[in-house]
């Protein structure tokens, strides 16, 4: 996969694309990235990207002409790339369009500052992305969640460990279990013991009902599409309902449950 994005900060991208799991997928030749600088197609001696709002109103938005005649040069040359824009008004960011995204050649991640971009550049837009419920200073910040996301999901990008095990949560749409190393008591708290048993059936029971739980304690929004059978569809309700009387009473919670 070949990642691009268009930003007046390019250098922002320096260390994220170029260390840890990124780094080393891109020495394999998993991914190229590269950061254009919005400013090389500007004509003016200020290298001027910004302008103000028509009908008034605070700040400043991005110009149409160097956007635009960037996209025009980046577009011309290699294969079509996917052009995605940041913008707190995109559709929201999740694993699943990741994984969609994972899928594409070439990546060209369009990245905004000020109070964002004049609209008719997004006629070149193949997708606008949010991050979420926030407002960021600039798109680059997204531009680098959205590229790790995607890169950790290249084939040779992780451990093959790491992926097989992802495949097992992600896809029943749980969080993950609780996860522990040694030792096995540390400062008062002890690892569950079943977990030192070496029974991998029992451990791998542990595992989903301790998902479960988890998953109707902090995200019980979660549950509805989630992949379960009968009997624990039956457990989440009354994990939840339990959870919401015990909220209501104001009741001390647990971590996955109350008392
Ligand atoms: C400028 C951005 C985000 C890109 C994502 C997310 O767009 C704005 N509108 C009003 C005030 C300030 C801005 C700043 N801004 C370009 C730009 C914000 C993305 C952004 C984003 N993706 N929140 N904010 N989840």
């Amino acid at each position: 996969m070949r990642i691009e994005t268009l930003s007046v900060f390019p250098e922002m991208f320096d260390s994220v694309m170029h260390a840890s799991i990124l780094g080393r997928a891109e020495e394999r030749g998993i991914f190229s990235f590269a950061a254009f600088d919005l400013r090389d197609w500007t004509h003016d001696r200020h290298r001027t990207v910004d302008d103000e709002p028509y009908g008034g109103g605070a700040g400043m938005l991005m110009k149409p002409e160097p956007l635009m005649e960037a996209l025009d040069d980046l577009e011309s040359t290699g294969p079509r790339p996917h052009v995605i824009f940041f913008t707190p008004c995109g559709e929201p960011f999740t694993q699943r369009t990741a994984e969609r995204l994972a899928g594409e050649e070439r990546l060209l991640l369009v990245c905004g500052r000020y109070e964002g971009i004049d609209e008719r550049v997004y006629a070149r837009a193949d997708e606008r992305i949010s991050l979420g419920d926030y407002v960021l200073t600039g798109g680059e910040l997204a531009a680098m969640v959205v590229a790790d996301a995607v890169v950790r999901l290249l084939p040779g990008a992780l451990g093959d460990e790491m992926s097989a095990q992802d495949e097992s949560f992600s896809a029943a749409g749980l969080l993950e279990y609780e996860q522990y190393t040694r030792p096995a008591s540390f400062r008062g708290q002890d690892v569950p013991p079943i977990l030192l048993s070496g029974d991998h059936a029992k451990i791998a029971a542990w595992r989903r009902a301790n998902a479960l739980e988890r998953t109707c304690r902090w995200r019980p929004d979660l549950i509805e599409h989630a992949d379960l059978t009968d009997e624990e569809r039956e457990r989440a309700r009354e994990l939840i309902a339990r959870n919401a009387a015990g909220a209501a009473e104001g009741a001390a919670a647990t971590d996955c449950g109350v008392v």
